[in-house]
């Protein structure tokens, strides 16, 4: 058999690398590499096996895929024997290429199944509610942790062991004193009443033969602790949404050397007692008293006889019990010090020189039960205090109390997390050293797979102010923002921000989690909610805000999300999961339409009146039923070509036909044909009472409503060239600045290229002057702020203080455009299997610019590169990618690829020409094109 090279690398199992898993048919994936150009997967071969030792010798004794046809490198099921709960498989694929030769094998790699029905958990719920005994009184009710212990006896040589873990609220599982795992907030924010996660591990390592303790601390987290947006809106209900006090369930599944196997599960046998954590919750913060920590509570042979059994709950048990679908949240970074200043009142104010989410690490020495008291805040005021006002109800504090035995103590909490940059301290004794403190950045632990980077500071910043700032805000669920009583997962900023995020971070498995969060939150009625997690009455009412349930721009996230995960992973998957909740929510939006158009004042039954609408732009409001009419068809159009690639043909021509019918009377409504204007029946919305920002008046011909439309794509070809000039007018007009909100922005700039004004995209994304994010970055932002001027130097916080979130992603859904547009890489095919590098040269700010995706393809570079009307391209594809890669230049004969002229024979069968850019369709490799960009 002739040899190649290719090889799969990457190796990984429901986008994980090693994973437990609790599907039987998991999807397996790789990256591929290999020499020379145009290297192309003709076949895999995929190997299963049930031991490390069959693997090496290639035996498939679980599954043998044989040479398979297939240019395949991802999505692909295992079709092995069925597998067994607690099952370890070992696998490796190799790949053949264009030319028909097999490369050597990938390193091995493996899941492990993990539990696959309730019935394999022996284990119990148990906790102690402790709501009567809290040991401060303040505005909350802020109960302390249990501290749960257990001895076992292990009695037979171990081959190894798993642990099973869950919890109705949050834990910290300890085995022989040992912290089991480094994730935070375990089994994640889920409607608990519907679905429950637990996370396994390996603690062979752990355990050992004869005594062992099993112990853990537990908090209310979201399940029965302060939900801010409770707070902030006045509910009557503000807390224990979903239970009046956390619990665990924990299974130690033991495998003996000789065959045999025995469990250890959490059940009334287990002990509780009060211990160092008096107060946690995860917007107020926590209360850590070092003396009061039991010594030696979580090993061995503690004396626990005066604990008290805990409560074993068994009414728990009717929701699902599933394996954690996302990442565990982690510290994935962690910052020193940037300055400490000395304030009024002997307190000091720790500056980290960056907006994140998470926590701190304490390092010190004190006095027996004296305390440090931490506050955080994302801003100071000019004389150096700490801002809070715009935490408004998160309290935001946590305090150390000096175990005092003359070490050094070493703490930072874990059932809390804030956002913040600045800290306040109080209780210092003495100016401490630089590294008292370390900054812990909490996040959803993804992979990193995007790059950016320019010859201008104010976009490299930018970029940097994005990643920040959606790392601070998925953590667990996308939420708005980290540090005030709000901390949702808003729907529509996370459908806005979607598919910049997909450019950062590897997010299918956190969205696989969330898409099921906003599933599970449909309504009845088929409306996907405005945020999700959303608690629910027993009437199936929102618990905090009875009148919250729908808006348009915000329950599409319903659809668009979907789309986006399929979008960029090719994942099947997850839109035959999200079919039926889709299509009762296109149901529930097409019985109210009307004439298939949602017309003025069509959505004036809900609260707010037509909804959230372009949610915090500038002016003049664009209608919010133009808007809904436009999401409406974006969402029948997404769902018309998810369908149409599932192979459910039926629903996509009813989606297809539904498209045209929409179109057809969006035109007929809102567009006066002769100049291509958006119009509306201004009337219609009376002064505007009971709508967002209603008293600004109502137009169609906004820069939110045409950068939409184009977007969406609603209108044929001449029409929307039309659309565009109006909005090209209408940014001109403004001084070529932006007038969008949270749904304006996000299409704002790919609209502007979309329609040739490209120059105007830059011009908003450069800009400096109010509003713009470049207003934000001379301003001081070191991440994404709610309104575009928050804070403005030397004038502070102009705004009402208490709505000001520091760290809010919705903005930064530019990103979309920096990838797609600036770098030009897009997908022509979900998966990017095809892709274009089109990058928009500026050449007037921005001479160079480069950056990477790492696709679940593999990685795509694309670099240019700008020297008077020198232009230099460097383009990477993917091994199995075929890209279509646009210069800009007018004559063929400047260019030349890898520095040699192109051949005839390669440009009559590799380029074409269009719209003053010539188009070399090139396989994979690295290629650098030179050309000349005449103007
Ligand atoms: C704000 C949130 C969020 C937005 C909603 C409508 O309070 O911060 O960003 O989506 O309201």
């Amino acid at each position: 058999m002739a040899k190649s090279e290719m090889r799969a690398t990457y190796l990984r199992t429901e986008y994980k690398i090693n994973p437990f898993v609790d599907q039987l048919a998991p999807r397996l994936s790789w990256e591929l590499t290999a020499v020379g150009y145009n290297q192309t997967q003709t076949a895999f071969q995929i190997v299963v096996s049930s031991s490390k030792e069959k693997l090496e010798q290639n035996i498939g004794d679980l599954w043998d895929s044989k040479k398979r046809l297939s240019n395949r490198s991802n999505q692909i099921k295992y079709e092995g024997t069925l597998l067994q709960e607690g099952q370890q498989v070992w696998w490796k694929v190799r790949v053949w290429n264009q030319d028909g030769q097999v490369g050597p094998w990938s390193e091995k790699a493996t899941w492990e199944i993990a539990k696959l029905s309730k019935a394999a958990w022996q284990a119990k719920w148990i906790g102690k509610d402790l709501n009567q005994m809290v040991k401060r009184n303040g505005e909350y009710l802020l109960p302390p942790s249990p501290y749960l212990r257990k001895e076992a006896q292990i009695k037979k040589k171990l081959k190894h062991a798993r642990l099973y873990i869950s919890s109705l609220g949050l834990h910290n599982f300890y085995i022989n004193g040992e912290k089991i795992g480094n994730d935070f907030f375990g089994s994640g924010w889920t409607d608990y009443n519907k679905r429950v996660y637990y996370q396994v591990y390996d603690v062979t390592a752990q355990l050992h033969k004869g005594a062992n303790a099993f112990s853990a601390t537990l908090a209310n987290g979201w399940y029965a602790g302060y939900l801010g947006y409770a707070l902030l809106v006045g509910s009557s209900q503000v807390n224990q949404f979903y239970g009046k006090f956390p619990l665990l369930k924990a299974q130690i599944d033991l495998t003996f050397t000789d065959g045999t196997n025995d469990t250890i599960v959490t059940d009334k046998s287990w002990k509780w007692n009060l211990g160092a954590i008096e107060e946690a919750d995860l917007l107020q913060g926590e209360y850590y008293n070092a003396g009061k920590l039991l010594k030696g509570w979580n090993i061995a042979d503690f004396n626990d006889t005066s604990w008290a059994h805990v409560d074993e709950i068994m009414d728990k048990d009717n929701q699902a019990l599933e394996l954690y679908p996302s990442e565990p949240v982690r510290v994935v970074k962690e910052l020193p010090v940037k300055s400490i200043q000395r304030i009024e009142g002997g307190k000091y104010i720790v500056d980290f020189g960056q907006n994140f989410a998470g926590i701190i690490r304490l390092k010190q020495q004190g006095k027996k039960g004296d305390s440090l008291v931490f506050k955080y805040g994302e801003m100071l005021f000019p004389d150096g205090q700490l801002m809070t006002d715009n935490l408004r109800k998160a309290r935001a504090t946590d305090t150390y109390v000096f175990r005092g035995d003359g070490t050094l103590e070493a703490w930072n909490p874990s059932f809390t997390y804030h956002g913040f940059q600045y800290v306040e301290v109080t209780g210092l004794k003495e100016e401490p050293q630089a590294d008292f403190l370390t900054g812990l950045v909490l996040s959803s632990d993804l992979h990193e797979v995007g790059d950016f980077r320019t010859d201008n500071d104010l976009l490299n910043k930018l970029y940097s102010n994005i990643v920040w700032t959606q790392r601070a805000n998925y953590v667990d669920i996308p939420t708005d923002c980290p540090q005030r009583d709000e901390r949702l997962g808003w729907t529509g900023d996370a459908q806005v921000y979607m598919r910049s995020a997909a450019f950062n971070y590897d997010i299918a498995a956190f969205h696989q989690k969330w898409i099921q969060d906003l599933n599970d939150a449909q309504f009845d009625n088929g409306a996907f909610p405005i945020y999700a997690p959303m608690p629910k009455n027993n009437k199936g009412i929102a618990a905090i805000r009875g009148a919250d349930y729908f808006s348009p721009g915000w329950s599409e996230a319903g659809v668009i999300c979907t789309y986006e995960i399929f979008k960029a992973y090719d994942d099947h998957e997850i839109v035959r999961k999200s079919l039926p909740y889709m299509l009762h929510y296109m149901e529930f939006l097409k019985n109210r339409t009307v004439n298939h158009i949602f017309p003025e004042g069509a959505f004036a039954d809900i609260e707010p009146k037509g909804g959230f609408g372009d949610w915090l732009s500038v002016g003049e409001k664009t209608s919010p039923d133009l808007l809904a009419t436009l999401y409406y068809f974006y969402c029948n159009k997404l769902l018309y070509e998810m369908c149409q690639k599932v192979g459910d043909l039926a629903y996509a021509e009813a989606f297809h036909l539904e498209m045209g019918l929409v179109r057809q009377n969006f035109i007929k409504h809102y567009l006066t044909l002769e100049d291509g204007r958006l119009h509306i029946n201004t009337a219609a919305y009376g002064t505007g009472e009971g709508y967002v920002e209603g008293g600004n008046g109502f137009s169609g011909h906004t820069q939110t409503a045409y950068a939409n439309t184009i977007y969406v794509g609603i209108l044929p070809n001449e029409l929307e060239a039309k659309a565009g000039k109006h909005l090209r007018d209408l940014v001109v007009e403004n001084g070529n600045q932006l007038t969008t909100g949270f749904l304006g922005f996000k299409p704002l700039l790919p609209a502007l290229s979309k329609t040739n004004s490209s120059d105007k995209a830059y011009g908003i994304l450069l800009s400096e002057q109010y509003p713009s994010l470049g207003y934000e970055i001379i301003n001081g932002a070191t991440s994404i702020w709610e309104r575009w001027d928050s804070y403005i130097k030397g004038e502070g916080f102009i705004h009402n203080a208490a709505m000001n979130s520091f760290s809010h992603y919705a903005f930064g859904s530019v990103n979309e455009w920096i990838f797609e547009n600036l770098l030009g890489i897009k997908s022509l095919e979900p998966g990017f299997k095809k892709i274009q590098i089109k990058p928009e040269i500026d050449g007037k700010e921005i001479r160079h610019a480069e950056g990477t995706y790492r696709s679940i393809m593999g990685k795509i570079c694309s670099a240019w590169h700008l020297d008077g009307i020198n232009l230099r391209q460097k383009v990477e594809v993917p091994v199995n990618v075929t890209a279509l890669c646009y210069i800009k230049t007018k004559k063929l004969k400047n260019v030349s690829v890898n520095g040699k002229p192109l051949t005839k024979e390669f440009i009559s069968k590799y380029v074409t020409q269009t719209d003053g850019y010539f188009v070399l369709n090139l396989g994979s490799g690295n290629y650098e094109i030179r050309s000349k960009m005449e103007r």
